[in-house]
């Protein structure tokens, strides 16, 4: 019996030792070691041997059986690392790569692509950006801007009142324009002062170029010793960054009432260059005359800044500009875009134009 022991011993190990694999290990412990291996009969068989003979026989089958059982557990050990590494590395998942099929990340809304542009700009001539509230009062949207009282755009047919505000200044309403803020800023920050105000803006008014909702951005800067100059430097800086390097300015006189003098700002047509088409065509953008018009702006008028003179403004020492812009209209001239109803349709043919 002892022989056959260690036969079976001797080759169990050789097959243990040559195993490859944890399941070809649980079927030679199955076959070596199961209930109905010879092994284990062996063992039970003992006690069916002569007395002198069961102590040696007892032990050396014991033995044996111990020695497999921890041969078993330290190749099955061995195979959990190698498999466990194995199935993780084919497991492992780069979460960093695109999905199948890749999906878009999304991209801003030509609206917001523009602000931000524009934004940039201004940032890079060391402006600030601030936001501020879209309802207003009378007093911050018209009063303090230096609005004739009897300015049209005050009438109920140009802007939303909210009802249930105050009376006169302290009426309520849609802000018209983000130059409201403008004067917070200066109740909040004596000069100098460089900053534009990006935002929405509201005006009864509707149709192919108008919606009652828009976006703006209005600028204001704020100096001893500011001039136009000031102003057509910047501005051309601005329109250049957004329309090319090779652009010009043109200023016209204009009227408004927060600025004088006042000016319309054209920049040079970007598709014709400001001169004739090949073949002699007139230009489609600037029908023609060289010239789009972009933007209005001006010389802060001293009265706006009486209106914030207990916060260090001195219509005698201070100069300023301002201006203001639409975004609709911007991204319009740089991409062509050929209705301002298509910004708010929220159709993606459209807007998937701009990513
Ligand atoms: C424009 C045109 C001209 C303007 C004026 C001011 C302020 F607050 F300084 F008085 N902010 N923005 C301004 C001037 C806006 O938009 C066409």
């Amino acid at each position: 019996m002892i022989e056959r022991v260690s036969e079976i011993e001797k080759q169990a190990a050789a097959e243990i030792s040559a195993a490859s694999s944890s399941s070809e290990l649980e079927a030679l412990r199955v076959q070596y070691l199961g209930r109905k291996a010879e092994l284990p009969q062996l063992l039970r068989d003992v006690s069916q041997l002569p007395p002198e003979q069961r102590g040696e026989a007892g032990k050396a089958a014991n033995q044996a059986r111990q020695g497999l059982e921890a041969l078993l557990e330290a190749r099955a050990a061995l195979f959990e690392v190698e498999e466990m590494t194995a199935s993780l590395a084919e497991d492992s998942v780069d979460v960093t790569l695109p999905g199948s099929p890749a999906e878009s990340r999304g991209h801003h809304h030509l609206l917001s692509a523009t602000r931000r542009e524009i934004e940039d700009v201004f940032c890079g001539l060391g402006y600030s950006v601030v936001e501020g509230p879209e309802v207003e009062s009378v007093h911050y949207n018209f009063d303090a801007l230096n609005h004739d009282p009897a300015h049209p755009a005050r009438g109920r047919s140009d802007t939303f009142y909210v009802e249930g505000g105050g009376e006169g200044a302290d009426q309520i309403l849609l802000r018209t324009h983000t130059s409201p803020m403008q004067v917070r800023i200066m109740e909040q920050t004596p000069p100098p002062i460089a900053l534009i105000v990006p935002g929405r803006v509201f005006r009864r008014d509707s149709d192919a170029t108008h919606t009652p909702q828009f976006h703006q951005i209005e600028g204001l800067l704020v100096d001893e010793g500011v001039t136009l100059a000031d102003l057509k430097g910047t501005l051309l800086a601005f329109a250049r960054a957004i329309f090319g390097e090779e652009r010009e300015l043109r200023l016209r006189p204009h009227f408004f009432p927060f600025t004088e003098p006042s000016v319309e700002v054209d920049v040079s047509c970007f598709m014709c260059s400001g001169g004739a088409l090949p073949g002699g065509d007139r230009c489609s953008l600037c029908k023609g005359t060289g010239w789009l018009e972009v933007l209005g702006s001006g010389m802060v008028d001293p009265n706006v800044f009486a209106a914030v003179s207990e916060h260090g403004y001195d219509p005698d020492t201070h100069q300023g500009f301002a201006f203001g812009l639409g975004i609709e209209r911007i991204a319009m001239l740089k991409h062509g875009v050929p209705d301002l109803r298509f910004f708010y349709e929220n159709d993606l043919r459209f807007l998937r134009q701009f990513g």
